[in-house]
């Protein structure tokens, strides 16, 4: 029996379960229960018992660890099968990488309370303090090319957008094309896609998400770009339920991407998620290009309209948007 058992009884009842019952389903003596009742506590889950009516667990501590959000009873429908946690760790991503080659048709959650390396695209660095944001990376095999990979930032883009308002419906964050949640003109999450492939076959794919949920402070050069849910809205949501929400959301939307294998049925959803619509964007790069942002096509595209008129797509990189992160 593990914490994981005990909490997913407890979790499933909205009233009291008795001592017996739990022995019974989970095939334990009274005394083993009660032990681990007393670790559960010790680790701050608020958990009553009361003598003839059995145990009831008012309320769950803000933490990431496996058994949190596995009991969590909207787990079962989410993507993902397996979660490991860490306190700290270099980066998931980077651990998502090691154990690449030992996953098969299962999908794991890599994630940790602090990175001491979180990685952002292109090498640079991602901001990863302890205790208030999730820092974790999907690790699975998609049957899809290598050509295909990087639509799947666009899926999970849409997924962390729908968990937040799932969660914290007033919580009103947009996509930033490709890879950035935004809310209230500030960045609130990152998603970093990587993989492991041959020119037509992908060994296995690792999507990083960071997102910012209640983290406070942030780094001097960070002050103007990057903010936290709670620091706009002034919520403090608990972490796992976003987590378990976020699969449940990744769930819906890749079983979409899946069936095509391209965005063509996402398109019209992702468009109206999407902040750069209708707003003046340049793209950097030798080759820099400004226009007005239309949407993205089947492939995930940004599709950018000139001033001529003419209608340009952009496949990857940095696009700023006129009026975000202090681009004016
Ligand atoms: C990203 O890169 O936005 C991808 C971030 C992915 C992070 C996750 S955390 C779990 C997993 N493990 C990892 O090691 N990484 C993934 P990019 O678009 O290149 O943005 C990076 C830039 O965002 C930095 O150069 C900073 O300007 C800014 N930044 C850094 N930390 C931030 C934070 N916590 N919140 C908002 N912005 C941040």
């Amino acid at each position: 029996m593990t914490k994981k058992d005990v909490l997913r009884v407890l979790k499933a009842d909205d009233s009291y379960v008795s001592g017996q019952a739990l022995c019974e389903s989970l095939g334990v003596s009274r005394t083993a229960v009660w032990k681990q009742m007393n670790q559960l506590k010790t680790e701050g889950y608020d958990i009553e018992s009361v003598s003839n009516k059995g145990y009831h667990i008012n309320s769950a501590p803000d933490i990431l660890t496996d058994y949190e959000i596995e009991s969590e009873p909207m787990f079962k429908e989410g993507f993902v099968d397996e979660v490991v946690f860490f306190e700290e760790i270099d980066s998931t991503n980077n651990e998502a990488k090691r154990q690449g080659d030992t996953i098969r048709d299962k999908a794991k959650l890599l994630i940790c309370e602090s990175q001491t390396g979180g990685r952002g695209r292109r090498g640079r660095n991602w901001v990863s303090p302890s205790g208030s944001g999730i820092w974790m990376s999907l690790l699975f095999k998609p049957d899809i090319t290598p050509a295909s990979a990087s639509m799947l930032t666009i899926v999970t883009a849409m997924a962390v957008k729908a968990a937040i308002t799932d969660v914290l419906p007033e919580a009103d964050c947009m996509i930033k094309w490709p890879n950035d949640i935004v809310l209230n003109g500030k960045k609130i999450c990152g998603i970093l896609t990587e993989m492991s492939a041959e020119l037509e076959y992908i060994h296995y794919v690792v999507i990083g998400v960071g997102l910012n949920v209640n983290t406070l402070d942030f780094p001097e050069e960070l002050s103007d770009i990057a903010s936290s849910i709670l620091k706009e809205t002034g919520v403090k949501v608990k972490r796992s339920e976003l987590v378990v929400a976020f699969s449940k959301e990744f769930n819906y939307f890749y079983k979409k991407f899946m069936k095509e294998k391209d965005l063509s049925s996402l398109v019209t959803e992702y468009d109206a998620m999407l902040i750069n619509k209708g707003r003046e964007v340049v793209t950097s790069g030798e080759l820099a290009i400004s226009g007005t942002a239309v949407g993205i096509n089947s492939m995930g595209e940004l599709i950018i309209k000139l001033k001529d008129g003419d209608l340009k797509v952009i496949r990857a990189g940095e696009v700023s948007v006129r009026g975000l992160y202090g681009y004016v």
